[in-house]
């Protein structure tokens, strides 16, 4: 029954934006030969980042070169040339991207990295593009890399180009990608009835979105980690093994525990340091619980990196007359090496909420990141039926979720209303641009 409602929401879908053949990417479009630099700026210039600086202060490249851009830092940092749309990707530690100036004016314009709090600690300088090169870009292998914003610049696109790009972005949903988070990870029953979870972080190579494949840091190989799951009153351990190559603690986020099981480093317990093992023990509340687990050491790096998962207890209480047919869990990130996305993918490769008309969708939203996310559906009310896990005396209705870091909002959503809808946040940049849609964006699907 519900692998019919899946393949026939699937064939919706694929009815509805059709399939993804027949268009010119405009990520090609800027392509070319190296061309020769004009006197005084050279056509490619390197730019290095570091904690907390872009250095030089101030770089000149010829119009239509090419940025540089080398991470010699030990945290995740990009480049983004302010009041444009021209955006290298995140980088990782020791790695580094050419970012394509195509269309870019001279003038003198503000690098930044993007990372929150990076810009306002030192992460400015100063890029001064001449006039003269002979405009052709340099191919520097970062066209149509997905994650990437703009190269070739909106500058470039004619309203037709921009139309096909839309259009290539819609129809690669919902786009294949290895591996799926968040699945739920049964426990193991010792001999007195404790539910013991086991856990291994590790830094594993994640692909968030059709080829853009990056080093995750997970539990048990996945982002988010695995869903755990207990009923009020069950005896509770969490065994973390950390394979990571730094310490590492859990916090369990808006789960009642005891103090020593609090997982702050330094607070309640030592750090977790690489190849130790650590065991969480606590009995699970009595009350529901919509929580989460993630690291609370190092965590700027190391939750939106991908440390963060689920801990559900029990179930909310739902409105007399309503049926839950499912659960969903939509976990946001916004930063590190995952960016924007939705269950550590990003569309297209998010996996779209595909109902029965007529059903009762329950959907959890954990803010993971570090921005907040208004996140709305299209179509169809959501009823807000807990905040944090607790439930609301009074449901309310909106169309509009704003969820901060560190929030969950429970709602429902009566599937009524057959279609295919749009479901994203409402901040358009962490979803939309001139080349398509990407980042928080997925799909509710009624047949
Ligand atoms: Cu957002």
């Amino acid at each position: 029954m519900l692998m019919a409602v899946i393949v026939s929401g699937m064939a919706l879908i694929a009815g509805i934006f059709g399939v993804g053949l027949g268009y010119r990417a405009i990520d090609e479009a800027g392509s070319g030969s190296a061309s020769g630099g004009a006197a005084g700026a050279a056509s490619t210039a390197t730019v290095h980042l570091s904690e907390f600086a872009i250095s030089p202060a101030s770089v000149q490249v010829a119009s239509g070169g090419t940025l540089a851009v080398h991470n010699d830092g030990v945290a995740t940092h990009n480049v983004a040339i302010e009041g444009t749309d021209l955006i290298s990707p995140m980088l990782g530690a020791g790695q580094t991207a050419n970012l394509a100036l195509t269309g870019l004016a001279p003038g003198t314009y503000t690098l930044i990295c993007q990372v929150a709090g990076h810009a306002d600690a030192g992460m400015r300088s100063t890029l001064v593009v001449t006039a003269g090169a002979g405009g052709t870009a340099a191919a520097t292998g970062m066209e149509g890399m997905p994650g990437m914003t703009g190269t070739g610049g909106t500058a470039r696109m004619t309203p037709a180009e921009m139309d096909a790009a839309m259009e290539k972005s819609i129809k690669a949903f919902p786009a294949k990608t290895q591996g799926v988070g968040g699945q739920e990870l049964a426990p193991k029953v010792l001999a007195d009835g404790t539910k013991q979870f086991e856990l291994t972080s590790s830094i594993v190579k994640w692909e968030v979105e059709p080829g853009r494949v990056v080093d995750a840091w997970t539990y048990n190989g996945t982002v988010p980690g695995p869903t755990l799951r207990a009923e009020p009153g069950d005896k509770v351990q969490v065994v973390l093994h950390n394979q990571l190559p730094e310490s590492t603690a859990i916090h369990f986020h808006g789960l009642t525990t005891p103090n020593a099981a609090d997982g702050v480093t330094y607070i309640t317990q030592p750090p977790i340091k690489s190849g130790e093992t650590y065991t969480y023990s606590f009995v699970a509340q009595s009350t529901p619980a919509v929580g989460m687990y993630h690291s609370h050491h190092n965590a700027v790096t190391q939750v939106p990196d991908g440390l963060a998962g689920t801990f559900l207890i029990g179930h909310l209480p739902v409105p007399a007359g309503v049926t839950v047919a499912q659960e969903q869990i939509m976990m946001l990130n916004d930063s590190g090496a995952i960016g924007f996305s939705l269950n550590g993918k990003s569309f297209p490769a998010t996996a779209p909420v595909v109902a029965k008309k007529g059903e009762w969708i329950q959907v959890h939203y954990l803010n993971e990141g570090v921005m907040a996310h208004p996140m709305h559906l299209h179509g169809m009310a959501q009823t807000v039926i807990a905040k944090d896990g607790f439930p609301l005396p009074q449901p309310y209705d909106a169309d509009t979720i704003n969820v901060a870091p560190g929030e969950r909002y429970t709602v429902l959503v009566h599937a009524t209303e057959v279609g295919t809808w749009a479901w994203h946040c409402h901040i358009l940049s962490h979803a939309e641009r001139a080349d398509g849609m990407f980042g928080m964006v997925t799909a509710l699907v009624v047949a």
